[in-house]
């Protein structure tokens, strides 16, 4: 692991490399209801239109209200250089969701974090013509102000900014952003407002 220290502005994001995504990681296949149907390697899962699979998005909120948003790194196969939530990813074979969520905010961030379930969806989303995403995605928020580091593998670069702003960016410049994403978003401003309660 090789720790470099970087400015951004007034904030100072401890940086690392860690290898943490794998092709032939097996992950859930599932019917719409999340029953499981089978496990299939992360590139098989992703290829064409994309075969059905567990996912999770996390939302991680500072004490003054402010979303944590990573732009994915350049290299990943899926939205490279999109700006995204917290952090997503997939559970493994044999991993549960809970423990999933935990691994991957560490992988990604360093960070840990208490995180509320919110809703779970399906959403199908192509990228180019040999790669998609189609997932049964859960959604889960949580509050931290713990300093995240970035591990420069997965996450090009971190912000905060505030719903509003989000918003606002949101409408004026949508390919800026993931689907899931943006999907996710909208439901949480409508339909979760106790998530932006201070
Ligand atoms: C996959 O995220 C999950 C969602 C909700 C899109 P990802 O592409 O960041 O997965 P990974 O980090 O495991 O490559
Ligand atoms: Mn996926």
């Amino acid at each position: 692991i090789s720790l470099i220290n970087q400015e951004q502005g007034s904030c100072q994001w401890r940086q690392l490399r860690n290898e943490v995504s794998f092709n032939d990681e097996p992950l859930v296949l599932v019917d719409a209801h999340d029953r499981e149907i089978g496990f299939l390697d992360k590139a098989s899962a992703h290829q064409g239109q994309g075969l059905l699979h567990r996912a999770f998005s996390l939302f991680v909120f500072n004490r003054r209200g402010e979303l944590l948003l990573q732009q994915r790194a350049a290299g990943k196969r899926l939205w490279p250089g999109f700006w995204s939530n917290t952090c997503c990813s997939h559970p493994r074979r044999g991993e549960t969701l809970d423990e999933a969520v935990e691994r991957r905010l560490n992988e990604e961030l360093s960070m840990q974090c208490k995180l509320q379930f919110l809703f779970k969806f399906e959403y199908q989303a192509q990228f180019d013509a040999e790669g998609a995403e189609h997932e049964l995605c859960s959604v889960y928020a949580g509050r931290s102000d713990e300093a995240p580091s970035l591990n420069l593998n997965e996450v090009s670069a971190l912000r905060y900014i505030s719903p509003e702003a989000l918003d606002a960016e949101m409408a004026e410049h949508p390919q800026r952003f993931t689907p899931w994403f943006k999907i996710e978003w909208e439901r949480l401003r409508r339909e979760y407002t106790e998530v932006f309660a201070l």
